[in-house]
């Protein structure tokens, strides 16, 4: 029998499952031996004393995304997998964004070049849908979910992106008749142009009035009404980067009527709240993003339904604009209306990090969570289990040797995105990704990037089966 070549051995393995200690032997970038006292690799690592989880699976980041505004994001495939695999993310899904009038298919072929030979790690695509007219819903989508592109999002809000409830029910047909996942921004488009106009009318502008302009409400009604679209249509939703209790009750509630509601948020809706937008000056626009961090009791809400298996997954909605920047967060200059102002932040690379030191090594979540929300669920959502997200025989070797002691403070100038802040710089960690292996290459160790640029593989997904997806079993 050919000899293993690379075994990672004496490691705490905490896949969704289970908490074990085990060796894991690889071979042709696939584990195919679990147990005790396997025999040498080529490579040996010794994880004594670490623990090893899949490798995780940021299912809701933005890369090189085309923007409309004129704004340019950040990080291509390049930084933006180069960060991710520091932070112990192995497979990433940007979007694939579709501008009103345009082709899905170009759209598809077009991010397909901005990705071709430039990621450390595997990615796949979900599209962003503006402009569902019969020809698209028709025939572009139906054909694309048949290849492997089998989510959309689509947007309750933004100018050139919003969809009204006949077109997010005719994508949710769609949606139901082909298996694919329809994920949804739930804020209501109208409150919000109402409330800035009025906030702009009165001379406020300064970026924490982002806040005010799309309060819980702006999201708890959308939630509501996502969901209700989702039962008409007897189709799945996932609700994106859910802020706070109100919203939290609607999809609860969702839930307990039977109704297919997933839910996902972000590590900004747990460590920023609406007061990291009243900074000095401009400053508090590096925080903006929609929807807005709210306060210390949604922050508290979002732990429980965390625990409690509200949410599916845990993404970081990294989307990279700079703050010294006539292209990012000041293309209208520091004076500018926070209605100019690019929506993102940063957090690719901290999604990982940040969840394991306050909710592992804080006891608010266990390690078996922290694996389904990072890793297993995501890539069960999008089709990609168990060949993504689980250390199982017959998975890809994608696996993080964390260090669950290390302390580690959070500067900018640690990390590898093209970003020139972090929303978390100063917050003190324990416990870090140390080793990220990707399909069984080192790609990253000791603060070191050892594979090649180019190496990661782009993934179809399979129609998913969210029947089967469980947060808390
Ligand atoms: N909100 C989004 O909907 N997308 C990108 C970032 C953000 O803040
Ligand atoms: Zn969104
Ligand atoms: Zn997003």
């Amino acid at each position: 029998m050919a000899r293993y070549e690379l075994v990672l051995r004496n490691g705490t393995l905490a896949t969704a499952g289970e908490v074990v200690k085990a060796d894991v032997g690889v071979r042709e970038g696939r584990i195919v031996a679990l147990g005790e006292d396997l025999v040498p690799g080529e490579v040996e690592i010794d994880a004594a004393g670490k623990v090893v989880t899949p490798g995780g699976v940021d299912s809701h980041c933005h890369l090189d995304q085309p923007m409309s505004d004129g704004s340019v994001m950040a990080d291509d495939f390049r930084s933006g997998t180069v960060s991710a695999a520091f932070g112990g993310t192995t497979t990433v899904i940007p979007f694939a964004c579709q501008m009103k009038g345009q082709s899905l298919r170009a759209v598809v072929e077009d991010y397909h070049r901005r990705a071709n030979g430039k990621a450390v790690i595997d990615y796949a695509f979900h599209l962003i849908l503006s402009d569902p007219t019969d020809q698209v819903l028709g025939q572009e989508l139906p054909a694309l979910i048949k290849d492997g592109y089998t989510s959309f999002k689509v947007y309750m809000t933004y100018d050139d992106m919003k969809l009204d409830d006949r077109e997010v029910l005719d994508v949710l047909g769609v949606a139901r008749r082909e298996g694919a996942m329809t994920m949804v921004h739930a804020e209501n488009t109208d409150c919000i142009a109402w409330l800035t106009e009025k906030l702009e009318a009165a001379g406020n502008t300064a970026p924490r009035y982002h806040a005010v302009s799309r309060p819980s409400p702006v999201e708890r009604e959308a939630t509501h009404r996502a969901a209700t679209l989702a039962e008409i249509a007897d189709s799945p939703v996932l609700i994106v980067h859910v802020s706070g209790a109100e919203a939290i009750d609607q999809i609860r509630a969702a839930q307990a009527r039977g109704v297919r509601v997933y839910a996902e948020t972000c590590p900004q809706y747990l460590f920023l709240t609406a007061d990291d937008l009243d900074l000095e000056g401009f400053e508090g626009a590096k925080c903006i993003c929609s929807p807005p961090p709210r306060d210390a009791a949604n922050q508290k809400a979002v732990w429980t339904a965390l625990k409690t298996g509200v949410f599916h997954v845990f993404s970081s909605d990294h989307a990279p604009f700079r703050y010294a920047d006539p292209r990012g967060k000041q293309i209208r200059g520091t004076d500018a209306s926070f209605a100019w102002v690019p929506n993102g932040i940063p957090g690719l690379e901290t999604r990982m990090p940040l969840l394991f030191s306050e909710g592992v090594g804080k006891g608010r979540i266990d390690l078996r969570t922290f694996v389904r929300l990072t890793a297993a669920n995501p890539a069960w959502m999008y089709g990609l289990y168990p060949t993504k997200g689980a250390i199982a025989v017959g998975s890809d070797a994608d696996m993080v040797i964390w260090d669950p002691h290390r302390k580690v403070t959070l500067t900018n100038a640690m990390l590898h995105h093209n970003v020139d802040y972090t929303p978390y710089e100063g917050m003190e960690l324990t416990g870090w990704p140390e080793t990220t292996i990707s399909r069984g290459v080192v790609v990253c160790d000791g603060g070191e990037l050892k594979a090649e640029i180019g190496r990661g593989e782009f993934l179809r997904c399979a129609t998913p089966e969210p029947a089967t997806l469980t947060s808390t079993a």
